[in-house]
């Protein structure tokens, strides 16, 4: 998508970040993170990335490294945009402007969101574990704060791709899980997700506001770290310390990994589908099981770390495969990145 006003909540964190990646070249993107579990390094220039020009509200940018903030006469910083082009045949004029705040605060939500055509809704609280620890923690971010958004985005008639998850259906009663399947969240993060779900297809029955709901399965890919980041990070942080990769239960459970590029992909089709309303599965519709994973992950690194069990995490999911084909049907998404080469890149950093 290109000449767009696109806001991003939580463009600071994993997915986040990515998206605006994708986005800055050849769009007005704002990002609005209170940057507690994302970080101003994920919107920092890299070399595949491009952004025009960026602005800071209460911060300077310049902290970021790598971003000019020269001030043009709007206040706002502008870069020059000419080294990191992904697209020769394109002409960067995209710009970024990140807003440091909350999505629950109504100022900050309105200053970014004013005049934006789109919004990719990808701001929540991401630890399952916290969600257990504080529910209603969880729930003022991941739900109430999700409806600010909502409402932002009726005020301003802008359409909204929100994150999420396969969560909103718990311990699935088949495989592959299709978006009719049974939804018995196994936690409060997974019922949050599944009532904001459950919200954006109504905000398009009553108010005709054109939503779509993506359920992320198990996303992967660089700057997903921290504590809560999933197994792939884990493992490969492991392997690469040459210390033991940790199975939890027998590693016979299998899950549907699919790359943050993919996700990014996903989000870019649903900015434009005519099929709005509805929630769509993003997935590779492949499984692997975490035996497997560990070794994958063991042999690209070239570790020599010993694979060892424990217990099992209580209540984990056995199996997790996404049925794809609404999704390819009517958002023409397909996954491209497999988990090897996936793997293959995230060790190299290609
Ligand atoms: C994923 C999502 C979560 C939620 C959930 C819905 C991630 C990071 N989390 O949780 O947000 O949507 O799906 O079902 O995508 N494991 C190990 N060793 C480790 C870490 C994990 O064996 O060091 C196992 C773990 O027990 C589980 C599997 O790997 O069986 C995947 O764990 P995860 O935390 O990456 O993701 P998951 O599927 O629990």
């Amino acid at each position: 998508i290109r000449d767009r006003t696109v806001l991003v909540t939580g463009g600071g964190g994993f997915i986040g970040s990515h998206l605006v990646e994708a986005l800055a070249p050849y769009n007005d993107v704002r990002v609005l993170d209170n940057f507690s579990t994302g970080s101003r390094d994920n919107l920092s220039v890299s070399s595949t990335s491009e952004t025009g020009s960026l602005w800071a509200n209460d911060t300077p940018a310049s902290a970021d490294g790598g971003i000019d903030d020269t001030e043009n006469d709007d206040g706002r910083a502008e870069g020059t945009g000419e080294d990191a082009d992904p697209d020769p045949d394109l002409d960067p004029d995209g710009s970024l402007t990140i807003v440091d705040g909350d999505i629950s605060d109504p100022m900050a939500l309105q200053r970014a969101a004013r005049g934006v055509d789109l919004i990719f809704h990808q701001a929540a609280l991401v630890s399952v574990t916290e969600s257990v620890d504080a529910p209603r923690r969880s729930n003022e971010t991941n739900l109430d704060a999700s409806l600010l958004v909502l409402d932002q985005a009726r005020q301003e008639d802008a359409r909204v791709v929100l994150a999420s998850s396969a969560a909103v259906y718990g311990h699935p009663d088949e495989l592959p899980i299709s978006e009719t399947a049974t939804t018995e969240p196994t936690s409060p993060y997974g019922i949050q997700k599944l009532a904001l779900d459950q919200y954006a297809r109504s905000y398009h029955e009553l108010y005709d506001l054109p939503t779509v709901a993506l359920r992320y399965f198990n996303a992967y890919g660089p700057r997903q770290q921290g504590p809560y980041s999933g197994v792939i990070s884990t493992f490969l942080e492991q392997a690469r310390a040459d210390e033991p990769i940790t199975i939890e239960g027998d590693g016979e459970q299998t899950r549907d990994f699919v790359h943050v590029s993919d996700i990014v992909r996903a989000n870019l089709l649903a900015a434009t589908t005519d099929a709005v309303g509805e929630a769509y599965n993003v997935g590779t519709g492949e499984r692997t099981s975490i035996r497997d994973l560990a070794e994958l992950v063991r042999d690209a690194v070239g570790s020599s770390s010993p694979i060892v069990h424990r217990d099992p995490r209580s209540g984990d999911i056995r199996h997790s495969r996404a049925d794809v084909s609404k999704v390819r049907h009517e958002l023409g998404f397909e996954a491209r990145v497999g988990l090897e080469s996936g793997i293959r890149s995230l060790v190299t950093g290609a």
